[in-house]
């Protein structure tokens, strides 16, 4: 059956005031940009004649700012899910004018199909190629693009010429049954393929937006020192668990989450050539996984989107025929499947916001109130993986704050499920050690020097207990960053009454 095709902004006349829509992509990879920009410019026009037009979003994680921050800018956004990093977004769902669900990445797919969320009325993703059988061939990101577009009645498809219909063959497209049918999903090795190459769909729903917009990769930060030593002391310390016969020889398929730390991490790991060739397990494939591919360091990256930078991405498709039996993208539902991890046994890295010295680790909420950017991938990963690694500097904003304090002011995850955690000063095993031996080893290992008297002092006030809290101080280090802008002010005698 013939495709209809269409403008954007006649695209954009399908969706409606209230409208769920979901849509295709993962980080800005992916992410669909002009049907977006139409939508928003749509609200604005509908605001100034006094009208209400918001949506609710499902996105596959953040995106780019032709999403996210178009969108948020127009006021457009009445609901969002499940991740951002959008700083026009962030704002509104700190004001609380968009009300934001932050929820692991793994679980939307599924609460979606259930329910649980409302209905998806509109999907919208980006593809390299779309038949008039209904197969569409997603770009460089999945997220949640196979659900969405089964359960919308709508499917708007911009199919940007930017990325070679010839990446067809590149993804692996599954959607397991939902309980109490579901079997298990047959990944035995990243590399497995279990579903088809294409998301298919009634070719009635479709219609076809035809693009040519550039990739929204963003370039890395140069590395600085204290991301360097990170980087070093994560690979060293996985070197030490291969020689104690603690990671098998082969080594196991490794997780990183984003940014430049992880970044870094991948890079130190590659040059470490005590580390085998290993493959990658993850949900983000980043410039590092590429670049150790082209040196043989990194044998096959199973992920849920190329978030690379544009070089990088012109580098992919400009070779792919060496690179397309080495890379495969899934929906996350599949890349973060806690039941894959913890199969193939996951080393996994993923960044924190700040670390109690009990273990536990907040990556979302400054100040236990301002949400940064959600949960993400890092919950389905920490918690089935084999071992769970945190990395963070040990101090943000110039060495005001400090990583580590008493309590932190929000979890995420929990000393249950964190195994390791580094800093560019060293490493802290938590594995099999009491609270009080976890807060011994992370003030000892990890914590900036500036802060560990204070710590020290923390641990040494005499309170009983299985964990040594203080109620009444606590949260002092929070407290005090409040009051005077510096964690180093904190006077115990103020707050231990
Ligand atoms: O501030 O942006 O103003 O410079 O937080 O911190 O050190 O640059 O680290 O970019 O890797 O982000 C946890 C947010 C870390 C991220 C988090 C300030 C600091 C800086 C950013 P500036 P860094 P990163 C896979 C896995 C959750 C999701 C996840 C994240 C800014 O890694 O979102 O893991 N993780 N997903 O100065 C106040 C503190 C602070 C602080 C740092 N304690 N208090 N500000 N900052 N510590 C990916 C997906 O799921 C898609």
């Amino acid at each position: 059956m013939a495709l209809k095709f269409m403008t954007a902004e006649e695209a954009a006349l399908l969706v409606k005031h209230d409208d769920n829509v979901g849509f295709g992509g993962f980080t800005p990879a992916g992410c669909p940009k002009v049907v977006p920009a139409a939508i928003a410019k749509r609200a604005e026009e509908e605001h100034a004649k006094g009208n209400p037009f918001q949506i609710g979003m499902f996105t596959g994680a953040s995106t780019g700012d032709s999403l996210d921050g178009t969108l948020a800018r127009a006021k457009a956004i009445k609901f969002r899910t499940p991740y951002q990093s959008n700083k026009d977004l962030r704002a509104l769902l700190n004001a609380r004018d968009t009300q934001y669900y932050d929820l692991h990445l793994s679980e939307l797919a599924q609460m979606l199909r259930y329910g649980f969320l409302g209905k998806v009325d509109v999907a919208i993703v980006e593809a390299a190629d779309v038949t008039e059988e209904g197969e569409i061939i997603p770009t460089c990101g999945v997220g949640i693009a196979p659900t969405v577009c089964n359960m919308a009645k709508v499917v708007i498809v911009e199919l940007n010429k930017q990325h070679p219909k010839e990446i067809r063959g590149m993804h692996d497209i599954y959607e397991p049954a939902d309980p109490p049918y579901r079997k298990e999903i047959p990944v035995y090795t990243p590399s497995d393929r279990v579903g088809t190459p294409y998301i298919k769909v009634d070719p009635s729903k479709i219609v076809v937006v035809e693009t040519n917009q550039p990739n929204e990769g963003s370039p890395f930060a140069p590395i600085d020192d204290v991301t360097m030593a990170i980087g070093r002391n994560v690979a060293n310390f996985l070197v030490e668990e291969m020689k104690a016969g603690r990671l098998p020889e082969g080594f196991v398929p490794l997780q990183s989450g984003v940014g430049n730390v992880a970044n870094a991490v991948l890079g130190c790991m590659g040059e470490n050539k005590d580390i085998p060739a290993f493959n990658v397990y993850t949900e983000v494939i980043q410039d590092a996984v590429i670049k150790l591919m082209k040196e043989g360091r990194v044998k096959f990256a199973s992920g849920c989107s190329l978030s690379v930078s544009n070089e990088v991405i012109e580098d992919i498709y400009g070779n792919l025929d060496f690179f397309k039996d080495k890379l495969l993208l899934r929906p996350q539902e599949i890349s973060n499947n806690p039941e894959v991890a913890r199969r193939l046994g996951l080393v996994t890295i993923n960044t924190a916001l700040e670390a109690d010295i009990f273990g536990n680790i907040n990556s979302t909420h400054v100040s236990g109130t301002r949400m940064m950017n959600g949960i993400g991938g890092s919950g389905d990963f920490t918690r089935a993986g084999m071992l769970s690694i945190f990395t963070t500097p040990s101090t943000a904003k110039e060495g005001k704050i400090s990583a580590f304090v008493p309590m932190v002011s929000h979890m995420d995850h929990s000393e249950h499920s964190v195994k390791i955690i580094i800093t560019e000063y060293g490493v802290a095993d938590l594995r099999g050690k009491s609270p009080i031996q976890r807060a011994n080893a992370i003030i000892d290992n990890c914590v900036h020097p500036d802060y560990k008297p204070l710590l020290r002092e923390y641990l040494e006030m005499g309170i009983k207990g299985h964990t040594p809290q203080n109620l009444h101080c606590c949260f002092a280090f929070h407290e005090e960053l409040a009051k005077s802008g510096d964690m180093h002010n904190v006077d115990w005698s103020v707050y231990n009454k």
